[in-house]
């Protein structure tokens, strides 16, 4: 088994705590990132371990119960509809006009690793599909 699997099974173990995640900490500037976009409701940064030329993530800088795309209710929908406007605009800013990719991770079997809803967006190379196994 990858250590991928085996660190998205632990950090599945911590999914539901309402301790502050390592996200809400970039958020509060206490761990540092390289944030390339930020608004009311939204942060993007650069993702520490790239998987294309161009890898950033956004997040809700308020996780508001969203440690997971499958915890989403009704009340989440226009923040999660603003998240997907900052992916496509950031996506355009950092030049990936031929196209680029969005991928949002759910729990141990999604090999999620952080339970803070982040969507990941990658481009900067021909990309391909399927995306892995
Ligand atoms: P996921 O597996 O979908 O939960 O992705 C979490 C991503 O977060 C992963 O691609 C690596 C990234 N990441 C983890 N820790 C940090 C960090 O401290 N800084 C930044 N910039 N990215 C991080």
């Amino acid at each position: 088994m990858s250590s991928e699997v085996d660190a998205a099974r632990a950090a599945a173990s911590q999914a539901d705590s309402d301790a502050p995640t390592l996200f809400d900490k970039i958020v509060a500037k206490q761990i540092p990132a390289t944030i390339i976009y930020e608004d009311e409701q939204a942060l993007a940064f650069r993702d520490i371990n790239p998987q294309a030329p161009v890898h950033f993530l956004v997040i809700p800088k308020d996780r508001n119960g969203l440690t997971r795309l499958s915890k989403m209710d009704e009340s989440h929908r226009a923040l999660v509809g603003h998240l997907m406007y900052v992916a496509q605009l950031v996506a355009k800013q950092e030049g990936l006009l031929p196209g680029f990719r969005v991928v949002i991770n759910d729990g141990p079997e999604g090999c999620q690793s952080v339970y803070h809803l982040h969507l990941h967006i990658m481009g900067g190379r021909q990309l391909t599909w399927p995306p892995g196994c």
